[in-house]
Order: structure tokens, then sequence, then C-alpha cells
């Protein structure tokens, strides 16, 4: 079993037993674990074969032995007993913004709701309106939330479908079958969901490859299998397309699916405007001799290029593109001018401004958090706990603050080599004013205004409500600015423009989280945002030392928002970050 499908069936079981009102600390566990096994990069059946199953943080001698019933069995007895009660598909109405535990209880027990199809028909019969404490205003809610989730359908998330996609590359470059593996289509391009996974492979045995590839044990479904392209649909889910071309079509062949397809219908017109052919297989010049021509009309073309993505830009007098840009969002015209921009790298980064610890609900330590992030090579990080009048955040008091700060001093003199700012994530209330009061901000070295309630305020009173955080003198970072939720909740309404200008005014700074299910903001106000000259902090919001991984994720929304090194303050050194903390 995959770290993916174990993760899944504990989130299940946490449903579940949410749904039955039971233990909230149980509750906690299961989703607690499942978070850790998902994000962790290590292969749980090494784990289970070296018997360390109990080391994993978040999942105890309890947990442990449930994995090792799922490895040894496939199956596990509690979820069996559990769905007796209450079937899977009533956790799946969960997944709908608006629906929570008692709602998907109450609407299975009356109304036998399984499905988020049934889920529909019953919010628009208005049987739900006549039970007590039913307003239209949740009847319109839920079916919000049903269409946002059907507008993101398909489509699987980037860090989800990077991880599956990578392990794939891994195994058929370990085949020895394949020359070249790489990762092509949206997910080269970093999108921030994908529709499927795309693997270009270059090899002399393709249909060895063909074979091996359809075969891997993640793979569910053979959809299509031919000599050169197969179709898989992956046990997760997700549809991934292989393709194998030949050394020399290689560029072209990775060029063309890489996409995008407006990018790619962009280079094929000043192809054709150069009196070339430019498609999958190479770059070709078009015969003249018109006389010439027989059946076989590619003998007449003349392959020009093809080998390398280099050859094929080239042949239309461009340089290399960045994938992360070719959205056909003016990156032809920059690289014409020769002013594409010079993308920020993962290098660039020199530590990571918001994480949770024990402080909060996170599962490590400052001092397991700190060490991590110093064996990444970062020379800074902030420590970032919630402060929240949300009771599941378990946040800081003001008393606890001063033990978190405390905490951060005894640890910045045990470890040398690398500087730990005492910071907070501190809820922006509904008033605009922050959770904490203001003697105790002034004490952190870094404060992050969040949202975290209400989030359906007007947008007037939802941009003001940001507009006087931005304002705070102790508020550094704005976090997660829009709140979207990818396929579980929208921005909320707020006038960007005016929360950027005054961003911009104050100092304050805006963050891009990157965390896989927010990547918030995104590539598109990165741009305006930088065109704007605001600061932008990239951070992972990380909740245990696995996460601290996925800041590769905001490097890759970075890149495509345009954004450099410079137009991002966790590149800077120390000290100069320091003073544009305290604005
Ligand atoms: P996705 O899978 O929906 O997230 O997006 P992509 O971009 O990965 O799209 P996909 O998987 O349908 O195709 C991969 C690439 O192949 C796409 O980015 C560009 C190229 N491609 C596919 N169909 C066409 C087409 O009809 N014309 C052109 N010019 N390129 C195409
Ligand atoms: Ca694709
Ligand atoms: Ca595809």
């Amino acid at each position: 079993m995959e770290n993916i499908e174990i993760a899944k069936i504990f989130s299940v079981i946490a449903d579940i037993l949410e749904i039955q009102g039971k233990n909230k600390y149980r509750v906690g566990a299961y989703r607690r674990a499942a978070q850790v096994i998902e994000a962790m990069p290590d292969d749980i059946n090494e784990i289970y074969k070296k018997g360390r199953l109990d080391k994993i943080p978040g999942v105890g001698e309890s947990l442990a032995r449930k994995i090792k019933e799922l490895i040894e069995t496939g199956k596990l007895e509690e979820l069996k007993q559990l769905e007796k009660k209450v079937p899977q598909g009533v956790t799946e109405i969960m997944e709908v913004e608006g629906v929570g535990p008692k709602l998907a209880k109450l609407v299975y027990k009356k109304f036998g709701v399984t499905t988020i199809n049934q889920l529909e028909k019953l919010v628009k019969s208005h049987k739900l309106q006549r039970l007590k404490g039913f307003r239209s205003k949740t009847e319109e809610n839920i079916l919000r939330g049903i269409e946002l989730l059907r507008k993101h359908g398909e489509r699987e998330l980037l860090g989800k479908a990077y991880s599956q996609a990578e392990s794939i590359v891994q195994k058929v470059k370990e085949s020895g079958f394949a020359d070249k593996t790489e990762i092509a289509g949206s997910l080269r391009r970093r999108k921030e969901t994908i529709g499927d996974i795309d693997i270009l492979v270059t090899s002399k045995k393709p249909l060895k490859v063909m074979d091996f590839f359809t075969s891997l044990p993640e793979v569910k479904e053979v959809e299509v299998k031919g000599k050169t392209k197969a179709t898989v649909i992956l046990k997760t889910g997700i549809e991934a397309d292989m393709r194998v071309v030949t050394l020399k079509s290689f560029g072209a062949a990775f060029h063309y699916f890489t996409g995008s397809k407006a990018h790619n219908i962009r280079i094929r017109k000043r192809g054709a405007e150069r009196g070339l052919k430019i498609n999958e297989y190479g770059v070709f010049k078009k015969a003249k001799n018109e006389k010439r021509k027989t059946k076989n009309n590619r003998r007449q073309e003349m392959r020009v290029g093809g080998k390398t993505e280099e050859e094929v830009f080239k042949s239309v007098e461009l340089p290399w593109i960045p994938p992360e840009l070719r959205e056909d969002r003016g990156e032809i015209e920059a690289a014409e001018k020769g002013k594409l921009p010079k993308l920020i790298e993962l290098k660039d980064l020199k530590g990571d401004l918001h994480m949770h610890t024990t402080f909060s609900d996170g599962a490590h330590s400052i001092e397991e958090m700190v060490r991590v992030a110093k064996k990444k090579g970062y020379s800074y990080i902030a420590i970032t706990d919630h402060a929240s009048p949300l009771g599941i955040l378990k946040g800081l008091t003001p008393q606890k603050v001063l033990k978190l700060i405390k905490e951060v001093k005894r640890i910045n003199k045990k470890i040398r080599g690398i500087k730990v700012l005492a910071g907070a994530e501190v809820d922006i209330l509904p008033s605009g004013e922050l959770y904490l009061p203001q003697e105790i901000l002034k004490k952190l070295d870094v404060v992050i205004g969040a949202i975290h309630t209400s989030f359906r305020m007007p947008k007037k009173e939802m941009t003001q409500r940001i507009l006087l955080a931005i304002r705070n003198p102790y508020v550094a970072i704005i976090a997660h600015p829009t709140g979207r939720i990818l396929g579980r909740r929208e921005s909320y309404e707020l006038d960007l423009d005016e929360i950027m200008k005054e961003a911009k005014k104050t100092g304050t700074i805006l963050e891009l989280n990157a965390f896989w299910n927010r990547l918030d903001l995104n590539d598109i106000n990165l741009r305006l945002a930088k065109e704007k000259g605001v600061r932008i902090a990239i951070s992972t919001d990380a909740h245990n030392v696995m996460e601290l991984d996925i800041i590769k994720y905001g490097i890759s929304q970075a890149r495509r928002g345009w954004l450099e090194a410079k137009d991002v303050v966790n590149t800077l050194p120390f000290e100069k970050l320091k003073k544009i903390l305290k604005k």
C-alpha cells in the first residue's frame, strides 16, 4: 500500500468518527497521522520493514498496529466495522464546503443521503429548510459548495499529482528500458491543478517501456496501450499518459507535450511565418519545389531541428523559455525583446517565515523544526504558531506567547548556524483588530495577520478588515491573502488592488502560501503584486518537519507569477530581513 492510500483511509476513519460524534482527540489523532503520512517522502512500506512505524510523528503504538494490518492484509477491521454504521459515501459529502459532520449525519440518518448528487436533490427539494434551525442561506451555501467541488472536478492538486509522477519517473528510470524520462504537460508547467500526468520517454525498446509502465503496481486500469502511447488510471484516481519518442524528436515532443496549447499555437505560428513546420516530431523546412511533391509529403520536408527544446525555440528566433511561463501571457513578447525575468529558484531562499509547532496545532517541537530547517541549509526561520479564537487551532494566549519567546531564545543559544524568529500567526478579527493585544504583538519578531473566521463578509467590509490589519504597525505579513482553498473555498470578496496599494504604502508583505491546496496568492495575483512593487514572502505554513519541503510548490508558483529573487523577502540576508519585519 502506498502512503497516499493509507492516509486516505485514516482520513475517512476520522470523518466517520467525527460524524458519530466520537472523542475529539481520537478524531484528531487519525487526521494528524493522515496528514503526516501523506506529506512524508519516505515509503511507508520501508518504514514498516524496519519496524519503525511507531516512530512516525503522530503515529503511536495503536496507529502503528493499524498501518501494519493495512500493509499485511490490505484491509482494516476497524474501518469495516465503522462502515457498517456510516457508509464511506457519507464522508464524501463532507468534502462539500459548508457540510460538516453534524449535517452529514443528519441528512444520512433522516434522508439516507450517501452521495453528493443525492445531497443536491435534497437541498433543491427544500426539505432541509423545513427542519428546525435551517435557513435558506444554508441551502444556498451548500449548493455553492457543490458547484465549487464540481468545478474543481476531475483535476488533481499539483502537490498530490507531482509526488506520484516523480515516483513513476523514478521507477521507469530504474527499469533501464528508457534513455530519457521526463515529466511534461501542466505538471512541468507546475500549474496549481493537473488534469492528467504526462510522461515523455525516449527509448530503443518502446514495447518494453509500455509493458513496464502499464504493469506498475500503482496502476488500477489500462485505458489505452499502443506501441508508443499508453494511458492508465492510477489507484489514486489520477490519469497518466506516457509517450515514447525517438531521440531526434525528443526536444520537439518535449516542447509540444509541455504546452500550454495556447503557447504551442503561438510558436507554431511563428514557425509558419518563417517557412517552418513545427510539430511533435521536429522542426521542418517546407519543400520549395511543388512539383516534387509525392504521396509521402514528409520526404519533401527537411528536418532542421527538434532534438532539443533549445533548437525548437532557436528556429523561431527565441531563447529557451522556462516551462512555468508557457501560458501565452506575454512570455513570447518578453523573450523576443530579451526581457524574460530571471526567475527565482529554490536555492535563492534563505529561510521559511511561516510554520507551526506543538505550541499550537503543529506535530513537532520548535527544536525539531529548527534542526530540520538547518539541515535544509536555511539561515533563518520564523516560528509562527496560531493565536486564534478557534479552539481547534489550540492557539497562543498572551502567556503562551511569552513562553514561546523564551523557548525561541533558548533554542537560539543551543543551536548555532541558524537564526530563529519568534512569531505568531494572529487572527484578524472581523473588526480588523488582531486577536492579541498590541503590547504582546510588540514583543514578537514577526507577526503574521490571517483570517480564519467570518469568510463571507461583503467586499467592502472584508477589504476594510484587511486594510486595518495592514495598517497595524506590528503586522509584517498578511498570510494567504485571498483565503481560497482549491476545490473547497472561493477567495473572499475583496478589493485586492486596494490591498496591494496599502501593502506597498506601509511596507507590509503579502504571503505566497506554498501549501498545495492554497497556493495563495495565485500566479496572476503574484504578477500584479510584483508590478505594483509589493513585497512577497514565500512560506510553507508547515505543521510538521516533512511539510517544510513543500516550499518547492511555493517556488514554482512564484515562477509562474514571473517573480525574481529580488521580489521575495526571504531571499534577503537575516539583518536586512529583520529590518523589513519591523516596519
Ligand atoms: P491538463 O492535463 O489539463 O492539466 O493540461 P495539459 O497542458 O497537461 O494538457 P494535456 O495533458 O491535454 O496535453 C499535454 C500537452 O500537449 C498540452 O499542454 C499541449 C499539447 N497539446 C495537446 N493537445 C494539443 C493540441 O490540440 N494542439 C496543440 N498545439 N498542443 C496540444
Ligand atoms: Ca496533462
Ligand atoms: Ca495528457
